[in-house]
């Protein structure tokens, strides 16, 4: 087993034919590009095939869950990643955007039932956002990408053994 920074096993990543949705905010754009392609060199190296990734571009990380919740409901996915970048300046608005966005995105994955990575930095500065995405803190896209994809086998493994199906991981019993 060979758990990274982000929390994720790597040797449980397998993307291959997975279908998976990235919905990306357009505020703080440089930051969000350098998530992006850290999260979709992340799902090509672990075998998704570049057809079955749809990109989404949002004004905002305000605007992540609701079309998280768009791309959940049409059933198009198997994993959704929702990045972006909340960078405190000197506003307020901080607070509420990168709350929208958190519990927002957390309510889209639990109540259709589709893992949503959540690569939104929140940060003082941006250059603590650069650190992040693709410096020296690594690529937090990346890592929520890989989140997404190691819950969704996970969710497919649960569901399949639920229903008895062979090769499913069993609960043990006893
Ligand atoms: N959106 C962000 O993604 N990051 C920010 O830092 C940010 N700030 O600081 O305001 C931000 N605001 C826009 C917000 O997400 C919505 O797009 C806007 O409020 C319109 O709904």
């Amino acid at each position: 087993m060979k758990v990274g920074d982000g929390g994720v096993d790597d040797s449980r990543v397998d993307a291959t034919g997975m279908r998976v949705a990235i919905v990306v905010a357009r505020f703080n754009e440089v930051v969000s590009q350098r998530l992006l392609s850290g999260a979709l060199d992340a799902l090509i190296r672990h075998g998704a095939a570049e057809e079955d990734i749809a990109v989404h571009w949002v004004p905002g990380s305000f605007e992540l869950p609701f079309v998280a919740q768009e791309v959940a409901i049409s059933g198009g996915a198997d994993a959704i990643v929702c990045l972006g970048a909340v960078i405190r300046g000197e506003t307020t608005h901080y607070d509420l955007v990168a709350d929208g966005a958190a519990r927002g995105v957390a309510r889209v994955s639990l109540e259709h039932r589709v893992p949503c990575g959540f690569g939104v930095l929140t940060t003082e500065t941006l250059e603590q956002a650069m650190e992040r995405a693709g410096g020296k803190h690594g690529n937090k896209g990346a890592d929520a990408a890989l989140a997404a994809v190691e819950t969704a086998r996970l969710a497919r493994e649960i569901r399949g053994a639920a229903r008895g199906e062979p090769g499913a991981s069993q609960a043990p019993s006893g």
